[in-house]
Order: structure tokens, then sequence, then C-alpha cells
């Protein structure tokens, strides 16, 4: 049993904003244990033997989320198998039904520091995902096709909880479209201030 809630850090925004990147570049700097709600279902699909393959791999594709208990699980795991006490969790709570799972089984458990937005343009978004495909990221999802509905799911049903956390006072925003390192300026603003 550890002897502190572990602190979480959400980290939200439309699909190719810079999550992942940015997340890496704030391990570098922060220490915080990085656990991307998508790789861990990539995995999970990808195991053999797992009962919810087919299930995560036709949500990606087609660009919706896959059911809480399945992601949630993934990322109590990872968390309980962590000796350490600071988590990024990248790409999660995407809906409503994410939020609700959370709550109930993690809410009390964790204690969530402030959900980071990266905020992006959806021009910008779409050309990064298709750069990325075209450079071979392997990933199902990186076509025209499937950008179209992750980009309808995150408007319809991510923005909202986006929103959610507003009314809380939760989000640190960021402006998503400059350079990476122009991104990570903003950011580590914010991972400083709750280090201080
Ligand atoms: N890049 C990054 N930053 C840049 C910058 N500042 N300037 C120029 N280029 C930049 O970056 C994307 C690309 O852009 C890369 O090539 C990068 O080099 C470049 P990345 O850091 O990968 O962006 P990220 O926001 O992480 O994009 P990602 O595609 O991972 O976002 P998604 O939210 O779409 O994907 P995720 O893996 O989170 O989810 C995939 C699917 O899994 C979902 O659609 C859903 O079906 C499912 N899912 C759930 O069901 N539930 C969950 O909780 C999570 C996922
Ligand atoms: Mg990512």
């Amino acid at each position: 049993v550890k002897a502190q809630k572990p602190n979480v850090v959400f980290v939200l925004g439309g699909p190719g904003a810079g999550k992942g990147t940015q997340c890496d570049m704030i391990v570098k700097e922060f220490g915080y244990v990085h656990l991307s709600a998508g790789e861990l279902l990539r995995a999970e699909r990808s195991r053999p033997g797992s009962k919810y393959g087919e299930e995560i791999e036709k949500h990606i594709k087609d660009g919706t989320i896959v059911p809480v208990e399945i992601t949630c699980s993934l990322l109590d795991q990872e968390m309980q198998a962590s000796s350490k006490n600071n988590f990024l969790i990248d790409g999660f709570p995407r809906n409503e039904n994410n939020l609700d799972g959370w709550n109930r089984t993690m809410g009390d458990r964790t204690n969530l520091q402030f959900v980071l937005f990266f905020d992006c343009p959806e021009d910008v978004c779409v050309e990064r995902c298709l750069n990325r495909g075209k450079l071979g990221s392997g990933r199902t999802d990186d076509n025209p096709a499937s950008l179209k509905k992750r980009i309808e799911t995150y408007t319809k049903s991510t923005l909202p909880i986006i929103q959610h956390y507003e009314g809380k006072d939760l989000v640190r925003r960021v402006d998503a479209s400059g350079t990476q390192e122009e991104v990570f300026e903003k950011v580590r603003k914010f991972f400083s201030e709750v280090q201080s």
C-alpha cells in the first residue's frame, strides 16, 4: 500500500494534437510515468489470448470509444504495477462513460492535479496524423476514413469532458499548433507550478 494517493494529470486534445510527443518530454523533465490509454488498448488488442482484441480493434478503426471497464482496468493495472506516484494519463477520459467509470472506481483512490489540454486546429490534427500514417506508423486509424470519425468523436464526446473540467477550474490549456519546443515551453510552466 502506497503512502500517498497517486497524482494524476489527464492529457487531452484531438487526434494528432501532440499528446504522446509532449508526454515523452514531460517524462524526461518531470519524471512522471506516461500511461497512454490508446497504447494500452493497442497492446491489449494484440495480446495473444485477449478476450477484448476484436472489440478494441473495431472501436479503434471506427474512431469510437472502448467501454470504460476495459480501459480503466488496463490503467489501474499499470498504476498498481508501478512504484512511482505521478502519472500522465494520455487520451482518457474521452466521454461521459469514461468519466463516470473513472470517478466510480478510481476517483477516490487518486489525486487529480489538473487536465492538460492540447488545443489544436482540426486541419493541423488531420495533417499530422495523415503524415504519420504515410511515414509508416502502422496504426490502423491513420487513414482519412478513420480520421474523420476520430475527429467527430472528439468533437461530440471529448470536448464536453474538457468543458466539464473547465467548470471545476482544472483545465490548463496550451495552444498545440506551434513547434514541439514552443508547445513544451507552456507545458513546462504548468508542471513547474505544481512541483514548487
Ligand atoms: N507532432 C507532434 N507534435 C508536433 C508539433 N508540435 N509540430 C509538428 N508535428 C508534431 O503526434 C502526432 C504526430 O504529429 C506525430 O507524427 C508527431 O511526430 C507529430 P502525437 O504526439 O502522436 O499526437 P497524439 O495527440 O498522441 O495523437 P494520437 O493519434 O495518439 O491521438 P488519438 O487521441 O487519436 O489516439 P489515441 O492513441 O489516444 O487513441 C486511439 C484510439 O483508441 C481512439 O480513437 C479510440 O478508439 C481508442 N481509445 C479509447 O477507446 N479509449 C481511450 O481511453 C483511449 C483511446
Ligand atoms: Mg497518442
